[in-house]
């Protein structure tokens, strides 16, 4: 790994920015197929399957048949595996719920909210070398306590024609109402317009690719809306004299053996032992199954040492990072300063792998840098509020000269009149 000095300025920021994507070719695809799917529906769903996955689907929608098989090929420790951590994401995602209260703004005029569930959503989740059957948790569960009715997933069938069965385990057992054999850009371009068998979503959740992630733009421009771009997926780990080096090489390794474009970041506050944490890191990468890909981001990944904790917070502030392992000793005081990561993992013993499975938060979060502006998924991710207000006689009194002067001020007389009318009526009564 590359070990930078941080140094306050635009420099160093320079050292730490992410790597940007070429858009314009890949926005002429994405429109080509989302055309297509548009016009021909499964069809041309069915048509990119092939060109893409190399597979021949020609019902796109998962039987019944094919979900029950699933079931029995999932063994008993990994299905009480996923009963415990569907549990947590329940139990975290249900305490996210808020009563909503009626308040007399002034009176006679109430004031209130009621928080509906999305009707429609779609889950995207990626196939690749690893499934990711956990994140069809970190979608589905929440989107069925929120209410939302229908809850459609793709992911792209295997080589085979058929989909990781503990994928259909989890889609089944979390309340998906329908699971599609369907991968990358026709698969979001399936769910923006509807197909013969496809429905039209509201919104459109999960990780991917480039390819997904320019689709989901195209839907959002289309009229679905989409939880956010997602980019690769990242981890700064804070650490000082406290930490342990062989669990931070674990928490380095964790994140890169996601993809060979996986952003890892030490941020080595002076004490730490680098040095055993660099040997760790060899030591555990040379028995990783994914050791190639693991060793690809780590070659591009950085260290930034930093003086103090106050140092590190500002690198970890400045970066934004999706996951965020603050291995400090004050790690209770730093995690109070944090204001830009997606979710943070406090001390030695909670590693980001907590988070990515069982401990109940989502792990579906914003990279990139969006952790400025975004938060992760929640159970709002899958509601919309819906305002409500009724005003009495007694309240348009109140209210009414508030409403006439600043309708006037904009030359809205309409505006005004609906308010002049009513108050006219009640004093000529
Ligand atoms: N770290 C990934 C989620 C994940 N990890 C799924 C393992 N399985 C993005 O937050
Ligand atoms: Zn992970």
């Amino acid at each position: 790994m590359k070990t930078i000095k941080y140094k306050r300025g635009a420099d160093f920021e320079q050292q730490i920015a992410r790597p940007t994507m070429e858009r314009e070719e890949l926005d002429r695809i994405v429109r080509i197929i989302f055309d297509e799917v548009r016009r021909k529906g499964d069809e041309a769903i069915s048509k990119y399957t092939y060109h893409y996955d190399g597979v021949t689907v020609d019902t796109i929608q998962v039987s019944q048949q094919e979900l029950d098989i699933a079931d029995s090929l999932v063994g008993e420790e990994l299905k009480k595996a996923i009963a415990v951590a569907k549990q947590n994401i329940e139990t975290f995602h249900a305490s996210q719920a808020k009563a909503s209260k009626k308040v007399e703004t002034v009176s006679g005029v109430t004031c209130w909210e009621r928080t509906v569930g999305i009707e429609k959503v779609g889950l995207y989740i990626p196939g690749g070398s690893a499934p990711l059957f956990s994140s069809v948790l970190m979608l589905a569960v929440p989107a069925k306590i929120a209410g939302c009715k229908e809850i459609v997933l793709c992911t792209p069938p295997r080589k085979d024609g058929t989909i990781d069965p503990a994928i259909l385990y989890a889609a089944k057992l979390s309340g998906v109402t329908k699971v599609f054999k369907a991968g990358g850009i026709q698969a979001v371009a399936g769910m923006t317009y509807g197909t013969q068998s496809m429905p039209k979503v509201y919104k459109i959740f999960g990780p991917g690719n480039q390819y997904v992630t320019a689709a989901k733009m195209l839907a959002f421009m289309e009229g679905v809306a989409i939880d956010m771009p997602a980019g690769p997926s990242e981890v700064m780990v804070v650490a000082d004299f406290t930490a342990v080096p062989r669990f931070v090489a674990s928490d380095l390794l964790s994140q890169a053996e996601h993809g060979q474009d996986s952003q890892v970041i030490l941020v080595a506050i002076d004490g730490l032992n680098l040095k055993e944490v660099e040997k760790e890191l060899e030591l555990q990468l040379s028995s990783l199954p994914r050791k190639a890909i693991a060793e690809k981001a780590l070659a591009k990944s950085r260290i930034v040492t930093v003086d103090s904790e106050i140092e590190a917070l500002e690198v970890a502030n400045l970066y934004a990072p999706e996951h965020l392992i603050v291995s400090v000793k004050n790690y209770a005081d730093f995690a109070q300063n944090v204001v830009n990561a997606g979710s943070v993992f406090l001390g030695n013993y909670t590693p980001e792998s907590a988070g990515d499975y069982a401990s109940g938060t989502n792990h579906t979060l914003p990279t990139n840098g969006f952790a400025r502006a975004y938060s992760g998924i929640s159970l709002d991710s899958f509601t919309k509020k819906i305002f409500f207000q009724e005003i009495s006689e007694a309240g348009i009194k109140n209210l009414g000269p508030t409403i006439e002067i600043m309708a006037e001020t904009e030359k809205l007389n309409g505006h005004k009149n609906a308010v002049t009318l009513r108050l006219e009526y009640l004093k000529n009564r």
